[in-house]
């Protein structure tokens, strides 16, 4: 594997690095430096030399680079994959098999990809498909919470990085400007008291084109480039470590707050199905566990789980 030389590369992308160097640091000879540089670039990796500077590392391939990911965050036990039915599966069996908090799975398509109650989840190449593990020591009844703790990072870090302003809709959908760019799915296992795991499952549009037929956006269509989905992927799992934190800390209130901020169906007319019923209102906010707060016929009814639909347009 060349992933040594490359973490060289990448912390130092501004730069020259001398093959002496790196051979010196890794405790290699120059010759295996240059067969590992010689790797990189048959995987894609534009890499160019100069007689005694050394390397520089110009542009990575769009694929999902795990040293670079496992470097920048927390998160140290990837699985990375080329297609798997859903990394939300993938991540499930991997927690059945006592895999610690933060393993994340990661595709680059997913040919079963699922959204919430088994709905399809479209996730064809050049998106960013994946799901990690969490072992929070909490009661169940918290778990509401986590869809706003992954929906603020998301949006946090899209904002960060491309200057997005996104809305998120109730619980967890993240749009821009009415169309649909990010979806959260979680698996939750647990007894009456206890979480024994959850699998949050994340997709985003980045730079695939987005399913036809339905109200749906991709980043690279936001911004009009390809992005770095490396960057974009370590972005929202520091993103999402930083929201975590307040949820350890129950600090439930900050967290709802900055969801309010963003929300696109406070104040709007809406249909919630939960579980084939229907309910037909006003939204009047997010309660502070996280339950929509539904004005029906003048009486507020506090919604803990369901699909929101605009009954006018956004
Ligand atoms: C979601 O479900 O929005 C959650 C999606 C979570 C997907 C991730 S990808 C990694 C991990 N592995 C999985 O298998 N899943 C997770 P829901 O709220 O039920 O929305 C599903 C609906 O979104 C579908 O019925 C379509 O209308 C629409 N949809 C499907 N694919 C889409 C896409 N790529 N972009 C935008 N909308 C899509």
């Amino acid at each position: 594997m060349a992933a040594d030389v490359l973490t060289f590369l990448m912390e130092n992308q501004d730069d020259y690095v001398s093959g002496e160097y790196i051979a010196k640091k890794l405790g290699i000879s120059r010759m295996a430096v240059s067969k590992k540089i010689a790797l990189l670039k048959e995987g894609g990796f534009d890499i160019v030399s100069k007689t005694n500077k050394g390397y520089r590392l110009v542009s990575v391939p769009d694929v999902i680079i795990p040293e670079y990911i496992s470097q920048k965050t927390l998160f140290r036990t990837i699985y990375h994959y080329e297609t798997v039915d859903s990394t939300n599966l993938y991540a499930r069996t991997f927690a059945l098999d006592g895999a610690p908090e933060r393993t994340l799975v990661v595709s680059e398509m997913q040919d079963a990809g699922r959204g919430r109650l088994g709905r399809v989840w479209s996730s064809p190449k050049g998106g960013l498909w994946f799901s990690f593990v969490l072992r929070p020591r909490c009661p169940p009844s918290d778990a509401p919470i986590l869809n706003f703790v992954a929906s603020n990072a998301i949006a946090k870090a899209l904002k960060s990085l491309y200057g997005i302003t996104v809305s998120m809709k109730w619980p967890n959908d993240i749009f821009y400007r009415g169309n649909k760019l990010c979806g959260v799915a979680f698996l939750v296992s647990s007894d009456i008291d206890l979480i024994h795991y959850i699998v949050v499952g994340i997709g985003i549009n980045v730079n695939n084109d987005p399913p036809e037929g339905m109200p749906a956006e991709s980043i690279r269509r936001i911004v009009g480039h390809l992005v770095d989905r490396n960057e974009l992927l370590a972005t929202i799992l520091t993103s999402f470590e930083e929201e975590y934190t307040l949820f350890e800390q129950r600090k439930f209130e900050d967290i709802i707050s900055f969801s309010r901020s963003i929300s696109n169906t406070i104040g709007k007319f809406v249909r919630v199905s939960v579980f084939g019923k229907e309910r037909v209102g006003y939204v009047q906010d997010i309660s502070d566990t996280g339950s929509l707060l539904l004005q029906v016929e003048g009486i507020v009814e506090e919604i803990l789980a369901g699909d929101v639909d605009f009954l006018r347009p956004l």
